[in-house]
């Protein structure tokens, strides 16, 4: 699927999302699920292709004529893969709206959701310009969006962030570093301590736990992880040794929708506040998103955006629209959304059934 805009991070540049479905079919009932890797290793080792083949070699197979009751009768599925959390996460997604759909409710409602809307923000990859990146901001509060993050990386980031604030003293706004600093910034990323922002997301490399929480000693800006939390596990890790102050949670970068629901049952416990992630999802992932973001710990607005901030055709209907700064959760059975078939028939470029 073409980005309506190409989507610059500190890691590289996304014209396209190269989107990996799941079907599950059982009793008449379709089931529904998105792999969230990229087209390179470059947010995680994990890619179209290492997904694919993770899927079509091993986990497949094994799903294919199984009896199963519930997302959780996955588990066995997955013995013996180690890692692999985004192709994981494609299937049990896939499991958690099949079910939902048996059970003839929405999928909000199975995973414990409680809200019929959920605050939401948008993401902004790097511009050429300050002048570039203040029309876009400008642009999407206009449209409705009550946060904003920004994407930074060194060379465009104290400065860019202080004209930014300076031009819009108010609004809720946020940074994402994509991995991009050491504790060698850190004398630059204490200047962002002046410009009250929500949060930096993931500042220093996704496997340095210790080095993130030094950093948070150090300053006052709450740091929140993504890149770095993959499972509760990791989760766990980061609040006992203080490495973030916030986490976001992506069902599909941790393994599915039971280990985020996990991680968000662990930070409500210890009052950490979470919200949810978005890896550039068509519409099918996007439901996913929204669902999860109905639980009551998500309380910051999520990277989930209308399906026409992507997408000049999303592969849902009816599209995610904005509305008052929210997205509204589907309420019918599963996902709550019917997927294009006409349009996946039309796009797909490979296919494998089991
Ligand atoms: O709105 O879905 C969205 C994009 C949100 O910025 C976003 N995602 O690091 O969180 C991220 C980032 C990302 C996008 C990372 C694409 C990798 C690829």
């Amino acid at each position: 699927m073409r980005l309506r805009e190409p989507f610059e991070v500190s890691t590289g540049i996304s014209h396209d999302r190269r989107v990996l479905l799941v079907a599950l079919h059982a009793e008449g009932i379709t089931g529904w699920g998105e792999c969230v890797a990229g087209e390179t290793p470059a947010y995680s080792y994990e890619t179209t292709d290492t997904a694919w083949s993770i899927l079509t070699d091993l986990i497949l197979p094994r799903v294919a004529g199984a009896v199963m009751e519930s997302s959780s009768d996955l588990l066995p599925v997955f013995e013996g893969i180690r890692g692999h959390p985004m192709a994981r996460a494609a299937v049990e997604m896939a499991a958690w709206d099949l079910e939902a759909k048996a059970v003839g409710c929405s999928l909000a409602s199975l995973v414990g959701g409680v809200r019929d809307s959920v605050p939401v923000g948008v993401s902004i990859g790097l511009q050429p310009t300050d002048e570039a990146l203040h029309r876009k901001v400008a642009d999407y509060l206009e449209e409705g969006y009550e946060r904003i993050k920004v994407k930074i990386k060194p060379g465009r980031d104290v400065r860019m962030l202080q004209g930014l604030r300076e031009r819009f003293p108010d609004v809720p706004l946020m940074a994402d570093a994509n991995s991009a600093y050491s504790l060698e910034d850190l004398p630059r990323l204490k200047e962002l301590d002046a410009l009250g922002l929500t949060m930096i997301e993931q500042p220093l490399a996704h496997d340095d736990y210790l080095d993130h929480a030094r950093l948070q000693a150090e300053i006052e800006t709450p740091i929140c992880l993504d890149e770095s939390i993959r499972s509760v596990r990791d989760a766990s890790l980061a609040l006992e040794i203080g490495a973030c102050r916030i986490i976001n949670i992506k069902p599909g970068r941790v393994g599915g929708l039971s280990s985020a629901k996990a991680i968000h049952d662990l930070c409500v416990e210890h009052d950490m506040p979470v919200w949810c992630g978005g890896m550039l999802e068509s519409g099918i992932g996007r439901a996913h998103n929204v669902a999860l973001a109905s639980l009551p710990g998500f309380t910051l607005p999520g990277d989930i955006s209308a399906s026409r901030r992507y997408w000049t055709e999303d592969i849902v209907t009816p599209e995610f629209v904005l509305d008052g700064g929210t997205v509204s959760v589907p309420s019918g059975p599963g996902i709550g959304v019917e997927v294009r078939e006409d349009l996946l028939d039309a796009w797909a470029v490979r296919q494998a059934d089991f």
